[in-house]
């Protein structure tokens, strides 16, 4: 027996955890154990996980090459080697002088560059190339951020079965920002090759959802995307720190030392903390004329307080941020110019890293730590301040663009565009009564020990499994002979049946006028074989009015569930209602609805009792398409407050009560049958799936069409259902 293959995983980010440094043409291999380092480092260090990444080193020659990867193999890691000009073109180009402008807002700095797009291409296929060779079709692999956007598509196209997780660690821009980007589609894409992709904040998901609903024509209920027949989830599931480790480092001798030593040679004024890479996203200047106007208007301050800035030296090569070093340079020279003492410095300015310990010092002589990026994914240097902060003493003052405020609520928010608010908070800051700051900060540090970075790891594995899962659940097997001639018996067999039966798509084909789908001879001949027998129950279970279903089926003797089971009839029975509806919303809507008409020709309102509907089937293709992209997100926004669903079908748009679904009808109906020994639901549409849900285990049930569904059998078209149909009673 051949032996079973071990399942790994595979993490990929554009760096590996570790630098390597040359010197003298010998290389020595540093870790660099940042949060993600540290949080991943419970899995790439596992068996035969491993980490694929740059190294950081542009390598010369395949024995540097050899020698890194021979090093790297011992810490679980594999190298993908990058050029100077990758590193120029893709990295220091695409990435940082395209994306990184345009996911934070910054559209004046984006640059767009055909030589950095084929580059970021061609850089993310190398990656591609590298996960292919390590990868079985059963592993998951775990990839990182807006520099290899593209990657999950690329190795979906080799791997087509395998599990891939995207986390973005930047924002997600609006739809209006990122559909700047001209190559915006193609990156969407690329993305769209994941099963499971998170973000930081929920704002994220929404804006990516929206734009792969506007950009890609896909849309999503709850996060769901159904893309090329695959069922996508994207949620937000905001990074966490290593809280333990900040806290311990906090504790640790080596900390108290130097912050003793620093203490001694800065004096005992109050501190302001500030740690940021170089970066415009990170507000550097506006919190510098923010505090210099602190100073300004009170004199108090003055020789009391000092700021203590770190700046951590950042892509000092790109143009942008050479540009943004040279302001900080002379803002801090004009504020200390104007300010300083012999015996106080207004600004204590540190262009450069520092070990942990020193960090941890920092943190812990802090009293005010001062977070005011202009944007920012998450932002962790705030979550680091409150896990060191032992004694609890310390206000966070955190920018509302920060994906970290939608955490940490009880920090003093501050829109960082708002200079007289910085002031403010900078102000209320200084002066809070020591039991406010405790009590905020306990409420804070409870959240950040909860979600911390392991948390996080573990949450996000757990949903692309969970995904994965429902991707198999909703795998249906093309209905064969065998298995059709297995349903035919037992239903001849069965002593009590009943049958679900949708109506347009399932029984009978579609045509660009609704009303021209009448049932025809060969299907009323089947309606009425199956309901000849007396032990079964057959319902037409269809979107469609209560009036022409009655019409329709008027002299056969079968029971209809209308308008997706707002309407109930068992044959020989009056039409009657399962919930108290009101239609009081239909005005709004349908002045909405006759609006998109005007702009759509060949599109219609239909209107039921308790639904509107859209439909778009006789409208020039594509505009189709469009408006309903544009209908939908429009009509979500109405609908969000007045309990209502907007419902995307095949060519129409609906919108009903949330009240109102076909599962929940016929859940009501097998209630009225429990003894049925053969229960069998067939259907082509998103609304029947409600109806494959509510069925018991056992039930038989079967979908035409061949997308994702939770149907157990699918076959191709309404012809089939009909030969599946007509087998059961003999015709
Ligand atoms: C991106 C997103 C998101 C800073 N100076 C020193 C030092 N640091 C460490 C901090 C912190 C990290 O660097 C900075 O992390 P941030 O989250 O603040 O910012 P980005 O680098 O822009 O990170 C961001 C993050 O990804 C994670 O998803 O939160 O929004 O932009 O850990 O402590 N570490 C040491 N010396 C320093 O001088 N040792």
């Amino acid at each position: 027996m051949a032996a079973k293959q071990k399942t790994k995983t595979i993490i990929v980010s554009n760096r590996l955890p570790v630098r390597i440094v040359k010197e003298e043409n010998k290389l020595s291999f540093m870790p660099s154990e940042g949060g993600l380092a540290t949080g991943l480092g419970s899995i790439y260090k596992q068996g035969d996980n491993i980490w694929l990444g740059w190294p950081g080193a542009v390598l010369s020659g395949k024995s540097e090459e050899d020698q890194t990867k021979k090093e790297l193999k011992d810490q679980n890691m594999a190298p993908v080697f990058l050029t100077e000009e990758d590193i120029e073109l893709y990295y220091e180009g695409f990435s940082n002088e395209t994306l990184w402008p345009n996911f934070h807002y910054f559209n004046q700095f984006s640059e767009f560059k055909q030589e950095y797009w084929r580059s970021y291409q061609e850089v993310n296929q190398k990656f591609a190339d590298q996960v292919i060779k390590n990868a079985n079709p059963n592993d998951t692999i775990w990839i990182h951020d807006y520099q290899l956007l593209l990657l999950p598509a690329l190795v979906r196209e080799k791997l087509p079965e395998i599990s891939i997780g995207f986390f973005l660690h930047i924002p997600f821009p609006s739809y209006e920002s990122f559909r700047i980007l001209p190559w915006r589609r193609e990156l969407l894409v690329g993305m769209l090759g994941a099963d499971f992709l998170g973000f930081h904040t929920y704002d994220d998901t929404r804006h990516f959802l929206s734009s792969v609903s506007r950009l890609a024509g896909v849309g999503n209920e709850h996060g769901h995307i159904n893309y090329n027949n695959r069922q996508i989830m994207a949620d937000a599931l905001p990074m966490g720190i290593d809280y333990d480790k900040y806290a311990e480092t906090a504790a640790a001798p080596e900390t108290l030392e130097r912050e003793v030593r620093y203490r001694t040679s800065i004096g005992s004024q109050k501190l302001i903390l500030c740690i940021d890479r170089l970066d415009y996203s990170k507000g550097i200047p506006q919190r510098l004329k923010a505090f210099e106007k602190l100073l300004e208007r009170n004199p108090e301050y003055r020789e009391k307080v000092s700021m203590l800035m770190v700046v951590v030296p950042s892509r000092d090569q790109v143009g942008k941020y050479k540009e943004l070093k040279e302001e900080i340079d002379l803002l801090v020279g004009r504020i200390n110019g104007q300010y300083s003492r012999l015996s106080w410095t207004p600004i204590h300015y540190f262009y450069r890293s520092y070990p942990l310990h020193a960090l941890s010092a920092f943190y812990r002589m802090a009293h005010v730590c001062l977070v005011s990026p202009m944007r920012d994914g998450m932002n962790l240097v705030c979550k680091e301040f409150i896990a060191s902060k032992l004694d609890k003493k310390g206000v966070l003052i955190l920018s509302e663009m920060a994906g970290a405020s939608k955490e940490l609520s009880d920090a003093l928010l501050v829109n960082p565009n708002n200079r007289e608010q910085m002031v403010e908070a900078i102000r209320e800051a200084l002066e809070m009564q020591e039991d406010e700051q405790v009590q905020r900060m306990i409420v804070m540090q409870n959240t950040l020990k909860r979600y911390n970075i392991y948390n996080w790891v573990d949450l996000f594995m757990n949903r692309l499994s969970v995904v994965k899962e429902e991707q198999r659940a909703l795998t249906t097997k093309l209905l064969d002979k065998k298995s059709e001639e297995s349903i035919q018996t037992a239903y001849k067999k069965a002593k009590k049946s009943l049958i679900f039966l949708d109506y347009d798509g399932t029984l009978k084909g579609f045509f660009g006028d609704p009303q021209a789908a009448k049932p025809d001879e060969e299907l009323y001949e089947i309606i009425g074989g199956l309901t000849k027998n007396k032990t079964s129950t057959v319902v037409i279970i269809s979107g469609r009015d209560k009036q022409t279903l009655a019409s329709w089926f008027n002299l056969s003797k079968v029971d209809l569930i209308g308008e997706h089971g707002v309407w109930l009839r068992g044959h020989g029975e009056e039409w009657h209602t399962i919930t108290n509806l009101t239609d009081v919303w239909k005005d709004d809507i349908r002045d909405v609805l006759e609006g998109y008409v005007a702009r759509t020709p060949g599109s219609f309102v239909e209107e039921k009792d308790y639904s509107l509907v859209w439909h778009y089937r006789k409208v020039e293709t594509g505009l189709g398409e469009l408006r309903t992209r544009e209908l939908t997100s429009h009509l979500k926004y109405l609908a969000s407050n007045q309990n209502l669903q907007v419902l995307e079908g095949d060519m129409v748009v609906e919108i009903k009560s949330t009240e109102i679904n076909k599962g929940r009808a016929a859940r009501n109906w097998m209630k009225r049958h429990e003894n049925a020994d053969f229960i069998m639901a067939i259907g082509d549409d998103w609304t029947d799936e409600d109806t494959f849900k509510a069925m018991p285990k056992e039930a038989y049930t079967v979908k035409v069409g061949s997308s994702n569904s939770a149907a157990k059998f699918s076959v191709n078209s309404f012809e089939n259902v009909r030969e599946l149909l007509k087998g059961m009673v003999d015709l």
